[in-house]
C-alpha cells in the first residue's frame, strides 16, 4: 500500500489528520503540487486523474478520494473510529463530509481557483484546462459566508459536527477552516459555537 500526497493541500490534510489521530504510517511518496509535479507522466500513469491524495493498494486498486480513502483504512484498523460507532452514525459521518465537501471545500476553492495566477486555465483540478471564471470570486465569498453560518448554527446543538463524538466530520471541517485561510477567510467571530468548536478540535488534533 503507497500513499501518494501533498499534506499542506486540503484534501491531504483530511488524510493526514486521519492518520495523525489514528496513530498510523504508511509507505509515502510525495508529488508536490507547487511544482506541479502532479501532472509527471509517472504519476499521471498511477492516478490519471492528476490529483492527490491516492492510495494505490496493494491489489492494484487505486482510491482516489479523501473520504474513500479514510474510510478503508478505517476498515482496516477500527480502533480509535473516526466513522461513528454504529451504523447509524456510520451513514451521519458520510453524510456530514460530503456536506463538507459540497459547501465548504468547493466554496473555497471556487474563490481561490478562479482568482489566483498560480491557477489561471485550472479552475478545476485535473488534465483538462479550464478557464477561470472571475465572477466565480464573489460567489465562492458569499458561499463561504453561508457555510460559516451553516455550521455555526449546527453546532449550537452539539459538541461535535456528526456522531456522538469526534469524528471524520470534524477532521474535514477543521481542514476547510485551514483551507480558508489561503483565501483570506476566517471563521467570523460572532460565530461562537464554531469557534468554540475550532479550539476543542485543535487541542484533539495539533
Ligand atoms: N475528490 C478528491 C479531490 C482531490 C483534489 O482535488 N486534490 C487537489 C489538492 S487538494 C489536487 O490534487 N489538485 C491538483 C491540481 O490542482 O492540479 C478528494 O476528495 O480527495
Amino acid at each position: 500500500m503507497k500513499l501518494f500526497t501533498f499534506p499542506p493541500a486540503p484534501n491531504p490534510l483530511r488524510v493526514s489528520y486521519f492518520l495523525k489521530y489514528k496513530g498510523l504510517e504508511i509507505e509515502t511518496e510525495i508529488i508536490d503540487l507547487k511544482e506541479k509535479q502532479q501532472f509527471n507522466a509517472e504519476y499521471v500513469a498511477v492516478n490519471p486523474n492528476a490529483t492527490v491524495p491516492a492510495l494505490l493498494l496493494d491489489d492494484n486498486t487505486l482510491l482516489t478520494d479523501s473520504i474513500a480513502i479514510c474510510a478503508y483504512l478505517e476498515r482496516k484498523h477500527p480502533e480509535k473510529p473516526l466513522f461513528g460507532q454504529n451504523d447509524e452514525e456510520y451513514a451521519q459521518v458520510i453524510g456530514w463530509c460530503h456536506k463538507l465537501y459540497v459547501e465548504g471545500f468547493s466554496a473555497v476553492a471556487e474563490v481561490l481557483r478562479n482568482g489566483s495566477e498560480f491557477f489561471a486555465d485550472r479552475a478545476l483540478p485535473g488534465l483538462t484546462p479550464i478557464k477561470q471564471l472571475p465572477a466565480l470570486v464573489e460567489r465562492g465569498q458569499t458561499r463561504i459566508g453561508l457555510f460559516w453560518n451553516m455550521l455555526d448554527k449546527h453546532l449550537s446543538e452539539r459538541e461535535f459536527v456528526a456522531a456522538s463524538g469526534f469524528s471524520q466530520a470534524d477532521i474535514d471541517a477543521y481542514a476547510i477552516c485551514q483551507f480558508a485561510s489561503w483565501v483570506k477567510a476566517s471563521i467570523p467571530p460572532e460565530c461562537e459555537n464554531l469557534n468554540r468548536w475550532h479550539q476543542q478540535v485543535a487541542a484533539i488534533l495539533d
